[in-house]
């Protein structure tokens, strides 16, 4: 939590974001000029009944600047939520990087993070099967360091020069512009049963990590080996993971696919509400730090972005935490144009070869420039940095600043020659001196050319019902393909990566596992246009599972159910005390209750209380909530039984393996489940149904048990 100083105070950045607040409260309506407006409702007319008037310039300045208001949206990562909050090293951060804001353990260095889907547009929904992007902006006393994540360790691709492919083929495509949000048609699979080295990212993109919970259940990762440079100018490949204070959470498919018509923006209600509830989203910095000496130690290649480095073999260590405590006051000046970019760097980080990173070098900027029109984008309030900013670039669209003086050159004279430069003990940057002799080649190394091992090592820890899941998401996926040579090419591939795996998606194809597979290597569209000289390869990795890679077995996953949704399902006559007696053992473990009701406005009791309804049932469903309670009350019981949504609710809540608990009359309603007549009295409990048929006050404590361990899986396999 902030301490009351700094939330009244806001951190340096918000400072500088007042300068250019505004607040209309209490103010005169007027044109940009600042003339004072006095018919806002009516256009300048000949007679009241006329035709307007050209003349009319409140009329053309006001519509004119609503005809430019959109700008072209990000070419990827379009649809995306921030927030603003703070970082804090611990006091061990500053021995591996001496960059300043990783040195002093009671700074708070102020942070906007946004998060994102990747392919869909502005407007799509949540809740796409996709990988999420997690960009951090860290403003720093020595200039901005922007650390631009995905939720997911790894990359579809080597080099950025497949980028563009790898986002033209995932997106709607050209034709008709069909499907929105979404990688399940022919031309995404098309390129990735083409292009092996996608498999691993494959893994992951078809694993529960793609439909979070919650933004703030995400992990977050810089992907690519980046350099920590300490004190002593000694280099560290290092790689950054963000681990999540509430755990590592997903939905599970169909709820997925309920909420994108129920709330299609759910992961950004459910920031936003957390953050205005003072439900802080929190996140450790973790890194895994490798000697430059190490660097070949391994059975893959640091610089490849399709691996990653199994924890097990590095661990991760924690060097701070991110807050997240603040909402945005206006969603375009601040979450639209901020612009993030991995070449964003401070003293103490710098880049790895990663010929994936390097690419983004040039891209970010670049993508800028046509995005928000001008190189003067790093002036707006959300991108400029609270370090001090001068040099002798100069004009272009749109500059804010007035700088004073005759030149804008280096060196120069007449300026006493400033700006300056920096030495390095004055914090000035400087390129890590790696030394590089080399001949000149477009091609890829040989090292890169494992694609299979680590794609493996992912699917073989997860647990089964994380398997399964697995499975259903490639099957899902490829029935929407509707080319068959694509369709086998893809379980060939998949094949190579796990036979079970394979074997399991053909079956739900209706085909058999290609037994000469037709890797497209042997077709003359893989080694050499790929740029590789080797075919892909297979090699041991030297841990045969990862539990971290698991989201279940997740050993940072806790009990907690802060801020989760907890539905009480109600209706007139419901008994006051259940509610009352149910609602406080929640809301002291930090969950959130919501009354559902059959109106809008309220319900009264048994006792003749009146309770305030959050929802109408009309308009909520399940998937929206995290678990379902009934209280008890006769008269409830009996109005909810004859509402089918009601019934609904309990089955969806029960197919996506919520926990369930119902009090006394309440229990009364699940009868007309379609679930509780497969449970028997001993086996309910443990398929997470919680019921007492007197006033129990085991039933609070075991229903929270059961929410803290997300999901009751047991009813996928057990039943
Ligand atoms: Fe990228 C946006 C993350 C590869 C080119 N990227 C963008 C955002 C994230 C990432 C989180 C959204 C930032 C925001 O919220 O504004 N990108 C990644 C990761 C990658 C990656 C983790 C691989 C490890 N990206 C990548 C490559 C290229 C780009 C290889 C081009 C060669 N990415 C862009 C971009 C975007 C972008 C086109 C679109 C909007 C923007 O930059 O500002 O330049």
């Amino acid at each position: 939590m902030l301490e009351k100083k700094d939330q009244q105070e806001g951190s340096k950045k918000i400072q500088d974001l007042a300068k250019d607040t505004k607040d209309g409260s209490g103010q005169f309506l007027t044109t940009n000029q600042g003339l004072k407006i006095n018919d806002d409702n009516n256009s300048l007319k000949a007679g009241s009944r006329g035709p307007s008037l050209l003349e009319d310039f409140i009329l053309r300045e006001k519509i004119t600047h609503f005809d430019h208001e959109r700008i072209p949206e990000r070419i990827v990562h379009a649809r995306g939520s921030a927030a603003h909050g703070y970082f804090q090293a611990y006091p061990n951060a500053a021995q591996y990087s001496k960059a300043g804001f990783l040195q002093n353990a009671d700074a708070k260095t102020p942070v906007f993070t946004r998060f994102s889907t990747v392919a869909g547009f502005r407007g799509s929904t949540d809740l796409a099967r996709d990988v999420r992007g997690f960009a951090v902006k860290f403003y720093t006393e020595e200039g901005i360091f922007d650390l631009v994540g995905n939720n997911v360790p790894v990359f579809f691709i080597q080099d950025a020069a497949k980028f563009p492919d790898l986002i033209h083929a995932v997106k709607p495509e050209p034709h008709n512009e069909i499907p929105q949000a979404a990688s399940a048609h022919d031309t995404f699979w098309d390129f990735i049963s083409l292009m092996p080295e996608s498999m691993h990212m494959v893994m992951w993109a078809m694993s529960d990590r793609a439909i979070p919970r919650s933004y703030r259940m995400m992990e977050g990762f810089g992907v690519h080996t980046f350099r920590f440079i300490n004190k002593n100018e000694e280099s560290h490949f290092v790689k950054f993971h963000w681990k999540p204070k509430l755990g590592t959470h997903a939905v599970v498919w169909d709820e997925a696919v309920k909420i994108s018509g129920n709330d299609p923006d759910f992961h950004r209600r459910d920031l936003w509400e957390a953050i205005e509830s003072g439900s802080f989203p929190e996140w450790e910095l973790g890194v895994q730090l490798i000697p430059e000496s190490d660097e070949h130690n391994f059975d893959f290649d640091l610089l490849d972005p399709t691996k990653l480095v199994p924890e097990e073999l590095v661990p991760v260590i924690p060097i701070g935490k991110m807050v997240l405590d603040r909402n945005p006051d206006n969603f375009f000046a601040e979450t639209e144009q901020v612009a993030f970019h991995p070449g964003h760097i401070v003293p103490g980080i710098d880049f790895s070869n990663d010929p994936l990173l390097q690419g983004r070098l040039f891209s970010y900027t670049d993508t800028q420039l046509s995005r928000l029109g001008t190189p003067n984008f790093h002036e707006l309030p959300i991108n400029r940095s609270v370090s001090p900013m001068h040099n002798n670039q100069r004009d272009g669209q749109m500059r804010q600043e007035i700088n004073k003086g005759r030149a804008s050159y280096f060196p120069n004279s007449l300026g006493g020659g400033c700006p300056y430069q920096a030495k390095i003990a004055e914090g000035g940057f400087s390129t890590y001196s790696e030394r590089i002799d080399a001949n000149k080649v477009r091609e890829r190394s040989s090292s890169f050319s494992d694609h299979f091992s680590q794609a493996r090592l992912f699917f073989d820890s997860q647990t089964p019902t994380e398997q399964n899941h697995l499975i259903s998401a490639l099957r899902f996926e490829l029935s929407k393909v509707e080319t068959p040579e694509i369709r086998t090419r893809m379980v060939g591939l998949l094949s190579m990566v796990s036979d079970p795996l394979a074997k399991q998606v053909a079956k739900g194809l209706g085909i058999a596992v290609p037994e000469n597979i037709e890797r497209p290597i042997n077709k003359g569209i893989g080694a050499d246009d790929l740029g590789m000289e080797n075919e892909p390869k297979q090699a041991a990795v030297p841990v045969a599972l990862s539990p971290t890679l698991s989201m279940i077995k997740n050993p940072n996953n806790t009990d907690t159910i802060e801020y989760r949704k907890v539905a009480f399902l109600c209706s007139d006559g419901v008994d006051a005390d259940s509610i009352t007696s149910m609602k406080k053992a929640l809301l002291s473990k930090g969950a959130t209750v919501k009354i559902i009701g059959t109106n809008a406005t309220m319900l009264t009791a048994s006792d003749g209380s009146q309770i305030t309804i959050d929802h109408n049932l009309l308009t909520v469903s399940s998937v929206l909530f995290d678990s379902v309670f009934v209280p008890a009350g006769k008269g409830s019981a009996e109005m909810l039984r004859k509402e089918e949504k009601a019934i609904e609710f309990l089955n969806d809540a029960y197919k996506h393996c919520k926990p369930i608990a119902a009090e006394k009359e309440g229990t009364e309603l699940l009868n007309h489940t379609n679930f509780i007549h497969k449970l028997s009295d001993a086996n309910r409990e443990l398929y997470g149904i919680f019921t007492s048929e007197m006033k129990n006050e085991n039933l609070a404590h075991q229903f929270i048990g059961a929410m803290g361990k997300h999901r009751i899986w047991s009813r996928e396999s057990g039943l």
